[in-house]
């Protein structure tokens, strides 16, 4: 088994970071690669506003997840969770006890290299690791590697690969830290990851999170959830503006309200219903115990007394799993939207694509009928609101030709 092991403080990871350790893991063809956010030793001089060590650990976990090889890439807490300053020779020497068989390969920049013969106890580090060095910008070619790799090769019998990184990300954090401070740098940070520092006001960025830009919206959603329903919520924000357009509802509301549907859909159970309580949503027996269900709810209470949403924005994340009686347009715009997005496929889409700009309110029938149908063949309790929606819209003559 192949390990990669990749250091750093990642304050805060950035692009560069991610390319380096996609390209390591093809190129070594790891079959593990494990980011290891380094402690900073309180004695240690910090950069200026270092967040808190958590904070670090969350951003890490943000890259590993858009990494998307969750077999693959792990954060490893053994540098964080040691007391002081960790010396790679002792990280090196645990990681051997945890993976006896496997075989190291230590990740590191040109100018951790140049001085890796200075590190404490070098050669341990050299003997118990393979080292992959990176190119930083693409004059750090062969000349400035060179003497370096002939002195380990000869002096320490290092095994030494050198990769340059294609297309590389020219930044640093130092110089990133700088940028955010100022309101810049996020084309140098992955979405989730700037949404995170956004947040949680890191770096300096003392933004309000009322009434963001739109990719500073989109930022704060996306570092709310994982990865893999990024794709699907900016799938529902283009559906959701289309549909709006076509039936004659505000784009730009319809757009909010689908970058924040999903965003409190990864929090536990108590996390909703702490959140419920505190803007007093009323919640019956079978929301309090489906988290399926409050996702909507906690959702909408998130877009309008986080981020300043007006009350259609969030009603219509409010009603965007069950749907309800007497639905407004642009609850039935975000139910289909969310249920047709390009993203989806199941059977039906299509014809539900196919009502959904010829007869909206079939449309959302079928959405409700097919939701119940599910519901009915797995067991599970159908809302009151769901089956509200239908009888309403059957009520008022809507019936669908199957
Ligand atoms: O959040 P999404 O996955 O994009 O979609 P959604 O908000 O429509 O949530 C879908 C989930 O909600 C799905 O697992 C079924 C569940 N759901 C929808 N209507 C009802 C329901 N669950 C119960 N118990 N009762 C319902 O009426
Ligand atoms: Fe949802
Ligand atoms: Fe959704």
């Amino acid at each position: 088994m192949k390990i990669g092991i990749y250091g750093g403080t990642f304050n805060p990871p950035h692009l560069g970071h991610l390319a380096a350790a996609r390209t390591a893991i093809d190129a070594l063809k790891l079959d593990k690669l494990l980011l290891m956010p380094a402690a900073i030793p309180p004695h240690k001089m910090l950069p200026e506003n270092t967040p808190e060590q958590e904070h670090r650990l969350a951003m890490a976990e943000k890259m590993a997840d858009a990494l998307a090889m969750p077999n693959v890439v792990e954060v490893s807490h053994l540098e964080l969770d040691r007391e002081g300053k960790s010396y790679t020779s002792e990280t090196l020497e645990i990681l051997h006890q945890m993976y006896p068989d496997a075989q190291f390969w230590l990740l590191m920049g040109t100018d951790m290299f140049l001085t890796l013969h200075q590190w404490h106890d070098s050669r341990t580090v050299i003997r118990l690791s393979n080292i992959c060095v990176f190119g930083r910008t693409r004059k750090d070619g062969e000349d400035v590697f060179a003497a370096q790799r002939d002195f380990l090769t000869k002096e320490y019998q290092a095994n030494i690969v050198t990769i340059a990184l294609p297309d590389l990300v020219d930044i640093s954090s130092t110089r990133l830290r700088e940028l955010l401070v100022r309101g810049k740098g996020r084309e140098y940070l992955l979405p989730s990851i700037y949404g995170y520092i956004l947040m949680n006001h890191l770096y300096g960025t003392d933004v309000t999170l009322k009434r963001l830009e739109l990719p500073e919206l989109r930022a704060c959603s996306y570092s709310m959830i994982y990865h893999k329903r990024v794709a699907h919520v900016m799938g529902v924000e283009e559906e959701a503006v289309r549909l709006a357009k076509f039936w004659g509802a505000d784009p730009e509301l319809a757009r909010h309200a689908a970058i924040l549907h999903d965003c409190t859909k990864y929090l536990s159970l108590e996390e909703h219903l702490t959140i419920c309580d505190k803007y007093r949503v009323e919640l019956d027996d079978l929301e309090r115990q489906a988290v399926k269900l409050l996702h909507s709810k906690s959702g909408a209470c998130v877009a309008k007394y986080i981020f300043g949403e007006p009350d259609e924005v969030y009603e219509a994340i409010f009603w965007h799993t069950t749907g309800k009686r007497d639905m407004n347009l642009l609850d039935k715009i975000i139910y289909i939207a969310d249920y047709i997005e390009p993203n989806r496929s199941f059977d039906g889409v299509d014809e539900m694509r196919k009502l959904a700009y010829t007869d909206l309110e079939q449309a959302l029938l079928l959405g409700l009928e097919m939701t119940i149908e599910d519901m009915e063949e797995r067991g599970v309790p159908i809302h009151s609101n769901t089956l509200g929606a239908r009888e309403c819209l059957i009520e008022r003559g809507t019936t669908l030709k199957r």
